[in-house]
């Protein structure tokens, strides 16, 4: 296995000294370290992938410095467009260095939602024409390697991939990892809300634990899961599933279970929503201020202002809460205000340890929640 701490050095050797991406959990070792030894000023975790990819171009623009861009596979379908017609030789010729958690690959047992991007990784990279490694285990191999990409970017002007497999890093524990002063866990936060919702509310869940944690409340309560379509993977996009059934389904309402993550990766949504105003829509954002989901990253959803924004974003209703009893009362609240309306609770990081996953596939979970829609 490849320790964080050398593998950071052997980037800084080649002058690779500022990192941005969107976390991932075969990558969290290597934030990990990243995040706690790296200056606030050489390290932004970016709202999305794509952006990583313009951070690290005006990076370049400004220093003629090469820098390293770290996303989960999942994250290539956000890098398209800005490498394709930004940082791509027949474009700007911009080099960067994409370190690319390999979710799903083949032969490799993970989750359904990795199936299809594991299998198709590679050969998106080569569509890309971005030259790629898979990043070796062994140091001497990895400053091969590493050696290999820095002498293409520099003469080609042209991004280089390192391909990371599950259990290239090895362990390393995030230091720097402030808890937030809020009484409630995500658990906790949507089990008083779920217990508030009515046999014929909808749910749209995001991505990561949020979705896994309703599903096993529901096995919980004996309820059943046509409620709910569990965003498994296609992170920051629940809330515009949720609009999409809300448009289509006027008389229901529809909530949608946000992270602050996945609401930061495409927040234009919230324009939309605000803008297009239907009554039924019930935005839930669970803020812990990180992405807790893949080791705890931070995200910057305790810095900024999430309901003034979906206020300015024309939101008719903007409530809060920390506490159990708080959830209760804006719950009611939810019920009889018009919406679009928007509950922010602020949560603390974690999540237990013997969280399971969802025991549908995601076909089943589809099927089930279609046959439930098409019954209101
Ligand atoms: C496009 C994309 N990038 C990255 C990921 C990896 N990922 C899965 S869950 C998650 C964190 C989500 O954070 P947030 O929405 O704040 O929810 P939390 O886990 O904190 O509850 C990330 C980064 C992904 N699934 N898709």
């Amino acid at each position: 296995m490849l320790q964080p701490a050398d593998f950071y050095h052997l980037l800084a050797k080649h002058n690779i000294r500022f990192f941005t991406g969107v976390p991932d959990s075969l990558l969290k070792d290597f934030c990990a370290y990243v995040t706690d030894n790296t200056a606030p000023q050489n390290h932004i975790i970016a709202a999305n992938e794509g952006n990583a990819v313009a951070i690290a171009a005006g990076r370049y623009l400004a220093l003629r410095e090469i820098s390293l861009v770290y996303l989960q596979n999942s994250g290539l379908g956000n890098i398209v467009n800005p490498v394709a017609s930004l940082i791509d030789p027949l474009v700007y010729s911009i080099p960067v260095l994409f370190l690319v958690g390999w979710r799903g690959e083949p032969g490799i047992k993970d989750e359904p939602q990795h199936a299809k991007q594991g299998q198709i990784t590679l050969g998106q990279l080569e569509l890309l024409g971005i030259k790629y490694k898979i990043l070796p285990t062994s140091f001497a191999e990895a400053q091969t390697v590493l050696q290999e990409a820095v002498k293409y970017m520099q003469t080609q002007l042209a991004p280089f991939a390192l391909v990371v497999p599950k259990g290239t890093f090895a362990p390393y524990s995030l230091q720097n990892n402030p808890q937030a002063p809020y009484p409630l866990t995500r658990e906790e936060a949507l089990q008083c809300l779920v217990s508030q919702l009515t046999a014929s509310d909808i749910v749209v869940a995001t991505t990561g634990k949020t979705s896994r944690e309703l599903y096993e409340y529901r096995r919980a309560l004996g309820q059943g899961h046509q409620n709910d379509f569990l965003t498994v993977g296609s992170m920051g996009h629940a809330s515009q599933i949720a609009l999409g059934i809300a448009f289509a389904k006027p008389h229901c309402n529809v909530y949608c279970f946000d992270g602050d993550g996945a609401l930061l990766m495409h927040m234009g949504g919230m324009a939309i929503i605000g803008s297009q105003k239907p009554p039924n829509y019930k935005h839930i954002v669970f803020n812990n201020g990180a992405h807790d989901s893949v080791g705890g990253q931070p995200t910057v959803g305790h810095l900024i202002d999430i309901q003034s924004i979906a206020k300015a974003c024309g939101y008719r209703t903007v409530l809060q809460a920390q506490s159990k009893e708080e959830i209760y009362k804006q719950a009611q609240a939810l019920k009889e205000s018009t919406g679009p309306a928007l509950l922010e609770i602020k949560i603390k990081k974690g999540a237990r340890k013997d969280l399971g996953r969802p025991q549908t596939t995601p076909q089943q979970n589809k099927e089930a929640f279609m046959q439930f829609l098409a019954k209101l």
